[in-house]
């Protein structure tokens, strides 16, 4: 396999606006900056990735101005001009800095971008994938009234949809939910908490057991794994970790605790595609279930979804919607579409789209070209 060399670094910094604002138990988003990251070998190939930030630490403690300030200052130091012999090691290499795992993934997965091309491969094929097709769920921001969000789920379940999400927040759950089960009596149906709850809460939270949920997604605190042992072992429902897996330890420890019975798999959360597959194996050798979860990417950061979500315990379907549920246009090339509730893997190398620069052109603000190593910091040698 040919090994990567990098060149230059381009940021594009670019600001995008959803077609509708989303909201979450930590709030309502409408548009982000975003940083789309490419990676140019010294072939010319170029690679794509992307801070799947937004502009508030309200997720977990990245921004979008924090993931620029780690590439700039410490990953790409430590990553330019250095002969990289395949994109697994990168994740080691960028281990000096703790945590920032979003600013990691972002150039992380454009260096698989860029290595697959150059092998004129995709990244699902190294990555081992075996998936064609992927099922496609819908997530559904907080709703003024139940009537409104059981409309939404009614279009969304027309669509073709596999799975339908539904945001929680303490004011609007219990009543939301059972509006959807009563409607619709079958769907798979599940709820994601973004840690709105504490342990205050078990009883109201075992309430949800009567409404045969697929799993509860990070109902506790961001970044426990004990207390959601406690609720899980009150629960009938699955519990499913977002926000407090941000590593293969992580989840190995939630795994051995008992703190749930799904995981949720964000690549920018767990710092890139290698540390991805390797959470997916150990679920998959301890019989968890894991699933996608989605960031409001652009294109580029779905597409690096669509590659990682071949992997076979990728078995509940996804937030990785097509482009048009979040952007009028977005800026990749074919666009990503749904075909019954399911898209259709790209034969294409690489992340399997292109990046339109005519249609990136009409979000970015600059682009920012990183030929030589520029920091004041002491980045540590290979
Ligand atoms: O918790 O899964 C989450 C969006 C932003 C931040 C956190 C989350 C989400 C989503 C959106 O649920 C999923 C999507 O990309 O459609
Ligand atoms: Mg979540």
């Amino acid at each position: 396999m040919q090994s990567v060399h990098i060149k230059e670094v381009i940021l594009h910094h670019t600001t995008v606006s959803l077609i509708a604002p989303f909201t979450t138990s930590f709030g309502t988003m409408v548009d982000k900056d975003v940083c789309l990251v490419e990676v140019i070998d010294e072939s010319g190939v170029s690679g794509w990735g992307e801070t799947v930030t937004s502009n508030e630490p309200y997720y977990n403690e990245e921004t979008t101005a924090t993931a620029v300030y780690m590439l700039k200052e410490f990953l790409i130091p430590r990553l330019l001009k250095q002969e990289i012999s395949h994109p697994n090691v990168v994740h080691d290499s960028l281990a000096f800095v703790r945590r920032n795992n979003i600013a990691k993934a972002s150039i992380e997965t454009a260096i698989w971008d860029v290595f697959a091309k150059k092998n004129n491969t995709s990244i699902a094929e190294l990555l081992g994938g075996t998936q064609t097709e992927i099922p496609v769920g819908k997530s559904i921001g907080i709703q003024d009234t139940p009537a409104l969000l059981v409309e939404k789920v009614r279009t969304f379940v027309d669509e073709g949809f596999k799975k339908i999400k539904v945001k929680i927040k303490p004011s609007a759950d219990l009543e939301y939910l059972n509006a959807v089960r009563k409607e619709f009596p079958d769907i798979p149906l599940m709820a994601d908490a973004n840690s709105a709850y504490t342990l205050e809460d078990i009883d109201h939270l075992k309430k949800l057991d009567a409404l045969n949920l697929l799993m509860i997604e990070q109902p506790l605190s961001h970044d426990d794994i004990v207390d959601h042992r406690i609720l899980q072992q009150e629960l009938t429902t699955p519990v499913c970790l977002d926000e407090s897996v941000h590593s293969l330890d992580d989840a190995r420890k939630a795994i051995e605790l008992g703190s749930c019975k799904i995981i949720n798999i964000k690549i920018g959360r767990v710092g890139g595609l290698y540390e991805s597959k390797r959470i997916h194996d150990l679920c998959l050798e301890k019989g968890i279930p894991v699933w996608c979860g989605g960031m409001l990417e652009t294109g580029i950061g779905r597409a690096h979804n669509i590659q990682l979500t071949t992997l076979k315990n990728f078995t509940i379907p996804g937030d990785t919607a097509p482009s048009a549920h979040y952007w009028k246009e977005d800026i990749v090339t074919p666009e990503i579409v749904m075909d019954h509730g399911i898209i259709h893997v790209p034969k294409g190398d690489g992340i399997g789209y292109e990046v339109d620069r005519e249609k990136l052109s009409k979000v970015l603000i600059s682009s920012e070209r990183i030929t030589e190593v520029d920091t004041t910091h002491p980045i540590p040698s290979a």
